[in-house]
This record gives structure tokens, C-alpha cells and sequence, in this order.
């Protein structure tokens, strides 16, 4: 949950990237540590891995000052996609704000997806998040492979989902702060209406959407 601060001014934001093991949550990260002003970012934080498996989570804190004074501080999270971490994952969705589900566009790894779309639901329900008021998009990453799901196909199965849907291919970054300020879309309401960002701040939610980058 957001956390502010009215001595300081300052709003901290929790985002979770969730998704099977190799989805390319770690990347997305990676990509949007890139792409962010110096003065906006800290350093991206890996916390050990094996290979190109996240082992803990890795943390990306992002800034920004509004006009209104307002610090607004996100605090990005991967967790580990492997199926055996799952209690690492439980305590990374913990009080999250809002998810970004990193799905494989590859073929094979549909069936994998699925399961760590369960696995989302099942562990939000465990920490006490309304899965159905959280925040989510979804994200179809590594759309530059070859023997991925068509857009139709991909479509089918999640258009009618109450989630937004981009495509991405995040090892060159694309789709990458597209997913990211697609989540800021969604998360915005709930914040809007737990800290009257609009009444305090003067902050719209374009203001708002367009603000980590
Ligand atoms: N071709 C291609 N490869 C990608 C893309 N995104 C990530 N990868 C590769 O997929 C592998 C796994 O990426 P990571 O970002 O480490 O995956 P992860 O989801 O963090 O994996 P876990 O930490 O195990 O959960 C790496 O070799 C990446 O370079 C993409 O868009 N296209
Ligand atoms: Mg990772």
C-alpha cells in the first residue's frame, strides 16, 4: 500500500513485476533504469542471481518532485520467477500498489504463464490483496522471437480481460515504458482517491502517468 508522508511530502508507490521464471522481468527493469533521467533514478538494485535467475527480487526506486512540492518516490520490484520461490514472491507482493504480469510470447511457455497468472492470484489472496480492485497489466514480452503466440491469438485469450494488454520485446526496449505507464494508469484512481493527489497536488492523471520518465 502507498505509503505518505504529509511532514516530508512524500508519497511512496510499490510496483511488483510478476510473472514466470525468464519472462524478462529483470530486463524490463534493466530497460527502464535506461531510459529514466539521471536526476529520477537510483541504481538498480540485483540482489544476486544465478545465471539470468533472480534469486531474491531486484529493486529499482525511482523520483520525482511534483509542481505542487509533493516527492513521489516508486519503489519497482522483479520477484523470482522459478516455481520454487514461492515464498520469496508471497513477501515481494506484499502491500504492492500495483503488478505488471510479464508473460512469454513464446509458444511454449504458454502453459507457464497461465500457471503464474494463478500463482499472482493465489498469492495476493495470501498477503490480503483484493486481486480484484489490484492494479494490473499485462505484459507479452519478447515479441522479437520466432515461434511466439500472433497478437490474434494472444488477443483472444486476454482481450476480454479487464487488463490492459502490451506488447513488448524488452531486451531492445520496446514496450517497455509503455507497460509502465499503462500501470501508472491504473494505479492512479486509488491513489487519487485515498490522497486527493488532484485537490493537494494539483496533479492530473497525465500528470501523473508521465511522471517517472
Ligand atoms: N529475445 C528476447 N529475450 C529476452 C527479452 N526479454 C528478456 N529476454 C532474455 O530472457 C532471459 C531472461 O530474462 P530476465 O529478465 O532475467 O528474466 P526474469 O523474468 O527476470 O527471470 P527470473 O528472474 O528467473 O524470474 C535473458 O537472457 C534476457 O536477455 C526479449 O524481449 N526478447
Ligand atoms: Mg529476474
Amino acid at each position: 500500500m502507498a505509503e505518505y508522508n504529509e511532514a516530508r511530502q512524500t508519497l511512496t508507490v510499490k510496483l511488483v513485476y510478476y510473472g514466470p521464471a525468464l519472462s524478462g522481468k529483470t530486463t524490463n527493469l534493466a530497460r527502464l533504469h535506461d531510459l529514466v533521467r539521471p536526476q529520477q533514478k537510483g541504481d538498480l538494485l540485483v540482489m544476486e542471481t544465478m545465471g539470468d535467475r533472480t534469486l531474491y527480487f531486484d529493486l529499482l526506486p525511482l523520483g520525482v518532485r511534483t509542481p505542487s512540492g509533493l516527492d513521489l518516490r516508486f519503489k519497482l520490484f522483479t520477484v523470482p520467477g522459478q516455481v520454487a520461490h514461492d515464498g520469496t514472491r508471497k513477501a515481494v507482493l506484499s502491500r504492492a500498489d500495483g503488478v505488471v504480469f510479464v508473460a512469454d510470447s513464446q509458444r511454449a511457455q504458454s502453459i507457464n504463464n497461465g500457471e503464474s497468472f494463478d500463482n499472482l492470484a493465489a498469492n495476493a489472496l495470501r498477503v490480503g490483496l483484493d486481486f480484484e480492485r489490484l492494479p494490473v497489466v499485462v505484459q507479452f514480452n519478447k515479441r522479437d522471437l520466432a515461434d511466439i503466440l500472433t497478437e490474434e491469438e494472444v488477443r483472444s485469450r486476454w482481450g476480454a480481460t479487464p487488463w490492459p494488454l502490451v506488447f513488448a520485446a524488452a531486451l531492445d526496449g520496446r514496450g517497455v515504458h509503455e507497460t509502465f505507464a499503462a500501470l501508472l494508469k491504473e494505479v492512479w484512481p486509488a491513489l487519487d482517491a485515498e490522497f486527493a493527489m488532484t485537490s493537494r497536488h494539483g496533479l492530473s492523471a497525465a500528470d501523473f502517468a508521465a511522471a517517472a520518465l
